[in-house]
């Protein structure tokens, strides 16, 4: 039986801490693509779909699949280019180009004042992770960092989550993930956390059938949330607040 209720939150970080991907990733992915002397662009609304892949490197590598290269030259070519771009994002995330999406600070206060530990699952490269987490957010503000440095096996894939539950030490239902993503919040529902699902202008039209609460944001007192699904009856007060993310944890728990 759960004595203690919510104990972590569990935080994807591109499109769900971090509004990182249209001018973030996908402009230093075209810069890589430049440098190389390729005509290649990833445009705003190209890039939503080559979203569905999770991954710098496999996201290139699918791309040019598409594109009838042939597997080893495109191999060869996406490690190289996926170097080169996370030398790029990790120079756009330390010029202060990458920021934190609105409501996350109120958030991860309101966490922390009320002994909720704050944990990530990203597919992202811990190269740029950890410096963009401790500019943005305060140094080693997250106990357990889990990247595709950890966990190869990109989201979908569940082993992220497995990872930051077995590193915080506890059951998944203690501990709830926010994404973004379709392929995020299986991810998360795989490895048997509860989901909240915060939604951007790239995941809104996606899949989310089976997550436990859906917002349009985080929401601040000047800025409240819609609600867009609530199948548990949270009722979030116009932002995502511990107290709704308490009932999940409970309403979790008893269906365990
Ligand atoms: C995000 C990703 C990442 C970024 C790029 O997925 O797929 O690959 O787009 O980062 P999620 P890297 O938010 O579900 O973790 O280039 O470092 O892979
Ligand atoms: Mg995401």
């Amino acid at each position: 039986m759960n004595q203690n209720g919510l104990e972590a939150l569990v935080f994807d970080v591109d499109g769900t801490l971090v509004d990182s991907e249209r001018d973030g990733h996908r402009v230093a992915f075209n810069r890589a693509f430049e440098e190389a002397g390729l005509s290649d662009r990833w445009e705003v609304e190209r890039y939503g779909e080559l979203l569905a892949v999770t991954g710098g490197e496999r996201r290139i590598n699918a791309y040019f699949e598409e594109q009838g290269m042939p597997e080893g030259e495109r191999e060869e070519l996406a490690s190289r280019l996926h170097v080169r771009k996370t030398e790029i994002f990790t120079e756009m995330a330390s010029q202060g180009e990458i920021e934190a999406r609105p409501g996350v600070d109120e958030l991860l206060d309101e966490l922390e004042g009320g002994g909720v530990r704050l944990a990530v699952a990203t597919t992202g490269s811990r190269k740029w992770v950890e410096p963009l987490l401790d500019r943005l957010f305060g140094p080693e503000r997250f106990e357990v960092v889990v990247t595709s440095d950890e966990a190869p096996e990109r989201k979908p894939d569940p082993s992220a989550f497995h990872l930051a539950l077995e590193r915080l030490g506890l059951r998944a239902w203690a501990a709830p993930a926010v994404e973004d993503s379709a392929n995020g919040l299986r991810a998360a529902k795989s490895a048997g956390l509860p989901c909240v699902v915060v939604v951007n202008d790239y995941t809104r039209e996606q899949d989310f059938h089976d997550a436990d609460l859906i917002l349009d944001g985080f929401g601040r007192p000047d800025a409240p949330i819609s609600v867009l699904a609530d199948p548990h009856g949270l009722n979030p007060p116009g932002r995502l607040d511990v107290d709704t993310l308490r009932r999940l944890s409970a309403a979790s728990d008893s269906a365990a």
